[in-house]
């Protein structure tokens, strides 16, 4: 016991300060500082109006004054104080309002950690949220990622997991385990004739003379409604991973966008494909091949999943060196990208270059797919396009659809015509038409540790039909158990 609690002390006396606002000019600044000391460390720089001893404060009230430092007035200020019952970080916190920019910040943050406070980033906030037991891990989590969300969708969404979609859904798999653990427990006594001290002798001697029965069970009254009963929490665990698993792919296309790259030899309109997706003139374009020389990356939405769209320079067979030089750098976002947009032009004939475009998404897929290459848990996917169908058609599709085995996106980017097809196909993968408080797999950690899970319980389910290994089960059901735990809380 008294080991336990040394750590948790530790915590509690650690008082931090972060700046929580971005650095740059606004109106409104602000800093928090929490833990136990907060109120009695902001007091020794703060003067309010209506308040001498900030330690006298009371919680969920404002009060205006301002910072002073060595005998400098600093900022006006107006505080909120939070006690900790009812503050985020379940600590006291102090949150300290003062003017926007860069230089004030600075200031009062430098002011209150040289008067006791330990400097902390924002994050840690979080943190302290966390070993508080204020949020779990996937509120954590949701918090970290809002910040970062490109598109309204990603926001809604992870605001909806910051509130306990996705870890209602964990608790609710937690209790399940609870329940087969029990069983499994019970069962495995019954099975080792261990009998538990309350048991009166007589039970203990029926229980004995039980487990002289084969280990199949049969027989046994109740034995087998429980093997069934724990048959179907696992199936419905299963169920539960399996839905949740398959989430994942679009949780993770919100919070970090897909790279999609636009291929296709010099001259087939690439550029001007950008330009049409992105409503303005911001790739140049010309009718002479080898315009675009760098890549250039842009974010766009579609039905608010957020992809960087990185255009590229033509591949094609060059003794130029500038040109091969651009073509390396083509390779490069290649090797990054998630989904290849690879573009034909319709009013000429397919030819090597083209064949040499298609040998090198070729080879990217299969690098993709062997793990040669990073890969996301979306699959990595090839859209063909063909451009300039505005124009007489002298392109062989069938080479195209041969070789990719994908159907063929028709656009005229000129005329600005095929583009709704190819935003269908952009999100094809993912249900958009979000229900609120749905829950969702958001990241790498929890999907890794969702689909550990799910083998596992394959193992508990071929145990539970082979009927005759209550240990084994009970085993991997911890295990299961520590997953779903470590998922919540992160690893113990
Ligand atoms: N008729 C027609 N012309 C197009 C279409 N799309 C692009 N073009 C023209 O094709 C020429 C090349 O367009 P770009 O967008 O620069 O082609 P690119 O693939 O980016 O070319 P590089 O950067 O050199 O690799 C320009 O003259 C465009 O106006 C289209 O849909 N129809
Ligand atoms: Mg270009």
């Amino acid at each position: 016991m008294e080991k336990e609690q040394k750590p948790d002390k530790f915590k509690e006396q650690k008082t931090t300060v972060s700046i929580v606002t971005p650095f740059g000019e606004g109106g409104i600044g602000k800093i928090v500082v929490s833990g136990q000391d907060a109120l009695s460390i902001v007091n020794k720089v703060f003067q309010g109006k209506g308040i001498a001893d900030l330690r006298e404060a009371l919680s969920h009230k404002l009060y205006y004054g301002h910072i002073h430092h060595r005998g400098q007035r600093i900022d006006e200020v107006v505080l909120h104080i939070m006690k900790q019952r009812d503050s985020f970080t379940g600590k006291d916190e102090v949150e300290v309002n003062c003017h926007g920019g860069i230089r004030v910040l600075i200031s009062i943050y430098e002011c209150i950690e040289s008067t006791g406070a330990e400097g902390a980033p924002w994050t840690s906030l979080l943190s302290q949220s966390l070993e508080n037991n204020k949020i779990d891990l996937v509120q954590k989590e949701a918090l970290q990622e809002i910040v970062q969300a490109q598109t309204k969708l990603g926001v809604k969404v992870l605001l909806d997991q910051y509130a306990g979609a996705l870890s209602a859904v964990l608790r609710k798999g937690l209790e399940i385990i609870g329940g087969i653990r029990r069983s499994l427990n019970k069962n495995e006594s019954y099975h080792n004739g261990a009998v538990h001290p309350h048991l009166s002798r007589k039970r203990q001697l029926d229980n004995q003379s039980l487990n002289t029965i084969p280990s199949s069970h049969e027989g046994r009254p109740g034995g087998d409604n429980r093997l069934d009963e724990n048959d179907a929490s696992v199936s419905a665990l299963t169920d539960t991973i399996n839905s949740l698993l398959k989430t994942a792919s679009f949780g993770m296309a919100l919070t970090a966008p897909q790279v999609l790259v636009i291929l296709g030899k010099p001259n087939v309109g690439k550029s001007t494909i950008i330009n049409a997706i992105l409503g303005e003139e911001r790739m140049l374009v010309h009718h002479e091949p080898g315009t675009t020389r760098d890549y250039v990356s842009e974010f766009i939405a579609v039905d608010g999943v957020p992809f960087e769209l990185v255009d590229t320079a033509g591949m094609r067979d060059t003794n130029d060196m500038l040109e091969a030089m651009s073509i390396e750098l083509t390779q490069e976002q290649l090797r990054r990208a998630d989904k290849v947009l690879v573009v034909f032009d319709n009013s000429r004939p397919f030819d090597r270059e083209d064949e040499g475009i298609l040998g090198a998404l070729n080879s990217w897929l299969t690098s993709k797919i062997s793990g040669d290459l990073p890969q996301k848990v979306n699959t990595p996917s090839v859209i063909p396009v063909i451009n300039k169908c505005d124009l007489p058609a002298k392109l062989d599709k069938l080479r195209i659809e041969s070789a990719l085995y994908q159907p063929i996106c028709s656009l005229s980017a000129l005329n600005k015509e095929g583009f709704d097809n190819l935003n269908r196909r952009l999100v094809q993968e993912y249900d958009t038409a979000y229900k609120p408080m749905r829950p969702l797999v958001f990241n790498e950690r929890q999907y890794l540790l969702l689909a550990e899970a799910d083998v596992l319980l394959k193992q508990a389910q071929e145990c539970l039909i082979a009927k005759n290994k209550p240990g084994k089960t009970l085993h991997v059901i911890d295990k299961v158990q520590g997953i779903f735990t470590a998922c919540l809380k992160g690893s113990q």
